[in-house]
C-alpha cells in the first residue's frame, strides 16, 4: 500500500510565469482544483505532505518531476529545464528529514531527467527520452534502481512519457488513441521486459491517470474517456477536473509524488 504523497502549494507566479502556458490560468480555480486533488489523495489513504509555495519557482506545484521514489529509495532528479532545477532542494529536504528515506543523487553533470518521463509499472521502468530527459538521465535511473529493467523510449511531440501513457490498474497501461501514445505502446510491446494489458481512451490528456491503493484517479473533463473508464474499470474511481494545470502542460500525475514507506 502507498502511504504518503508529497504535494506543493501553488504560487501566484504560476498564473503568468509557468512554462508552456497555453491559455489564461484562473489562479483561484487552480488553487481549488489543487485542494480537491489533495482531498482525493487523502481519500485513498495517503498522508499528504503539503509543502509551502515559492514565488520564485512558478512550476513548483509539479513535484513529480523532482524525484523518483521506488522501493523506499529516492533518486533526486535533475529537471531538464533550467528554471526548474532549484525545485529539488525542498523536495530533497522533506524526503530526508520527514520521510527519512535514503537519497541518491545524480553524479553525471550531463544527465537531465524529469520524473514525468519515468513510469514504474510495478515490474520495470519505462523512461521517456524527451526535451527534458536525456540518455545520461536514463542511465542514472538505471544505476539508482539496478533491481529493475529500464527501457528508454523516444518522445517526439509531447512534454513527457507520462503525458501519453500511465498505469490504470495492476499490469494495465492506459494509452490514448493519439498517434504518439500508440507509437509508445508499440515500442513497449516490442522492447519492454514484461507484457501488459491496455485501456485505450479517446482523448490524449485522459491517458494520464493515477492508480493508487486500488483506486483509479482520472480526469473528469472528457466524457468519452470517462465512459471507457466506467466500462473497463471494476474498482473504485475518482474523477477530477484539473483544467488550470493542463493549461501549463500539467497532467494528473504531475502535482504529486506517491510513496510507499515501509519502515
Ligand atoms: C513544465 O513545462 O515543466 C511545466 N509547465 C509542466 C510540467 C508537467 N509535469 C509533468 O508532466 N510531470
Amino acid at each position: 500500500m502507498s502511504t504518503h504523497a508529497i504535494v506543493r502549494r501553488i504560487p501566484n507566479s504560476f498564473k503568468t510565469l509557468a512554462l508552456g502556458i497555453s491559455d489564461e490560468i484562473d489562479l483561484e480555480k487552480a488553487k481549488t482544483q489543487h485542494e480537491e486533488y489533495c482531498k482525493a489523495l487523502r481519500n485513498v489513504g495517503l498522508k499528504v505532505i503539503e509543502l509551502p509555495e515559492d514565488e520564485n519557482l512558478p512550476d513548483s506545484v509539479f513535484v513529480e518531476d523532482t524525484a523518483v521514489i521506488c522501493n523506499g529509495t529516492a533518486l533526486i532528479c535533475r529537471p531538464g529545464h533550467p528554471t526548474r532545477q532549484k525545485e529539488v532542494e525542498m523536495i530533497r529536504t522533506v524526503i530526508k528529514k520527514e520521510l527519512e528515506l535514503p537519497i541518491l543523487e545524480i553524479s553525471d553533470p550531463e544527465a537531465t531527467i524529469d520524473g514525468g518521463d519515468v513510469l514504474f509499472t510495478g515490474r520495470e521502468f519505462l523512461v521517456g527520452l524527451s526535451s527534458r530527459t536525456n540518455e545520461a538521465g536514463s542511465r542514472a535511473l538505471a544505476a539508482a534502481f539496478p533491481e529493475y529493467p529500464v527501457t528508454p523510449i523516444r518522445i517526439k511531440h509531447k512534454l513527457h512519457l507520462k503525458t501519453s501513457l500511465t498505469m490504470a490498474g495492476p499490469d494495465t497501461l492506459c494509452v490514448s488513441e493519439e498517434q504518439e501514445s500508440q507509437d509508445i505502446l508499440k515500442k513497449i510491446e516490442q522492447e519492454a521486459s514484461f507484457q501488459y494489458k491496455t485501456i485505450t481512451v479517446p482523448d490524449g490528456d485522459a491517458a494520464n491517470c493515477i492508480y493508487v491503493n486500488g483506486t483509479l484517479i482520472h480526469l473528469s473533463e472528457f466524457p468519452n474517456s470517462t465512459k471507457v473508464f466506467e466500462e473497463k474499470v471494476d474498482f473504485n474511481r475518482i474523477a477530477l477536473n484539473i483544467s488550470e494545470f493542463r493549461k501549463a502542460d500539467g497532467s494528473l500525475t504531475c502535482p504529486s509524488i506517491v510513496i510507499k514507506k515501509t519502515k
